[in-house]
């Protein structure tokens, strides 16, 4: 097949999840258009199978915002029509879901059917796209995709609550490149963290308020009153002022690095004992993902897809958010105990297996073919 994807070429897990996808569609022999106004982050190397077109901008004085749906639809018309493109699919519903509709629409006028999918990622649903700003133009674009994919039954679930959804949605889970996301042997990189043996508490996000990351220093406070231990933060965004004021105030600053961002995230998580993700709303948890299948347990929320992820008192634990203190007892529950910590990691081990790349792109695949069979009489 010849697919189009676009996302936001950024760190976040949907541009990580698009940009996978497409790398493991172009092993897997199809040919891979990525559309974005960056090249995806995750996109390090040449594959023969993968083309990167840049959305280019044409600004102009009178232009307070620089009208990117417009450049970005342009550009779309120009790939499907030019690479003869099987499929389009977007991952983000904003604007992506109707940037692709109005692509579609002129397709249409020069005698071309351009099946399209959209994939809900998360707060493109729970946050940004069911504020009365956009919900309008977001609902009448999900009903106007072929196809309709979720990253997990929550947030299908808060689709239909949120909006007037006539289509279905199909679940198709976040997943892992298991040859990246590995344990491997960091001693140098711990010792470095933990010289004298401390537990290695880690978080990772784009420090936005839903992941509520005070609450990841809260937990930390509590958990080193009790047991030697380090906290790692990766990531960067605009709460990470906040909490590094928050760190000093608590006086935890010899303990806390914030590493900012990191592209080989997999080396920090091969030393860290436990992830903390006390995350407001979290459709899947990919980053809790990636620590799994680096053998680290999870302490989390049990906000949104989180609890479908992370197997309450198997893989770590769920507690509600904003719930310090339960999160700080698990925490030690795991980590004080050498023969539960290495059962835990087992666990998340073998749960993060079921979301491997090769078992969960094969669903993309299906569905693909499904809708471009369905669409065939549109053609
Ligand atoms: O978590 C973020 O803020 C980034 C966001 C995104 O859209 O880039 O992540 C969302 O998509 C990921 C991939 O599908 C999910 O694993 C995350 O849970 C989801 N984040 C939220 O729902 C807050």
């Amino acid at each position: 097949m010849k697919i189009g994807i676009v996302c936001y070429p950024t760190y976040g897990g949907s541009g990580v999840i698009a940009t996978e996808l497409g790398k493991g569609l172009a092993m897997r022999g199809h040919k891979v258009h990525f559309i974005t106004y960056a090249p995806p982050a995750r996109l390090e190397h040449f594959h023969e199978n993968i083309v990167y077109n840049e959305v280019r901008f044409a600004d102009y004085p009178l232009f307070d915002y620089p009208p990117y749906e417009t450049a970005l639809a342009s550009k779309l018309v120009d790939v499907v029509k030019y690479e003869k493109l099987d499929i389009l699919h977007v991952h983000y519903a904003v604007p992506h879901a109707s940037v692709a509709y109005m692509a579609k629409k002129i397709l249409i006028s020069e005698g071309i059917y351009i099946p399209t999918v959209t994939t809900l990622h998360g707060t493109d649903i729970t946050l940004v796209g069911k504020n009365p700003v956009y919900e309008p133009v977001v609902t009448f674009a999900i009903n106007k995709s072929d196809g309709v994919t979720a990253v997990s039954e929550s947030l299908k679930k808060d689709t239909y609550e949120n909006f007037n959804i006539q289509k279905d949605i199909k679940v198709i889970y976040n997943f892992i490149d298991f040859d990246r996301f590995k344990k491997t042997n960091k001693e140098h990189f711990k010792k470095a963290i933990a010289p004298n043996g401390e537990k290695i508490l880690i978080h990772v996000s784009n420090f936005r308020k839903v992941k509520r990351v005070e609450d990841v220093v809260y937990i930390f406070e509590r958990v080193v009153k009790n047991i030697a231990a380090k906290l790692i933060f990766v990531g960067d965004g605009p709460e990470r002022q906040n909490v590094e004021m928050l760190c000093r105030q608590l006086g935890l600053c010899d303990h806390i690095r914030f590493l900012g961002k990191q592209d080989a995230v997999e080396e920090l998580l091969a030393i860290a004992d436990l992830f903390i993700m006390p995350s407001a709303s979290e459709s899947f948890g990919l980053s809790a993902l990636e620590a799994m299948a680096c053998e680290v347990p999870v302490i989390s929320s049990n906000a949104g897809g989180l609890p479908e992820v992370n197997i309450h008192g198997l893989t770590g634990f769920l507690s509600n958010v904003g719930d310090v203190d339960d999160m700080a007892k698990n925490a030690l529950t795991i980590i004080e105990n050498d023969e539960i910590h290495q059962k835990f990691r087992a666990a998340a081990l073998a749960n993060a297996q079921l979301y491997s790349l090769e078992n969960i792109v094969p669903h993309y695949e299906e569905y693909y073919r499904q809708i471009i069979e369905d669409s065939l009489h549109l053609k």
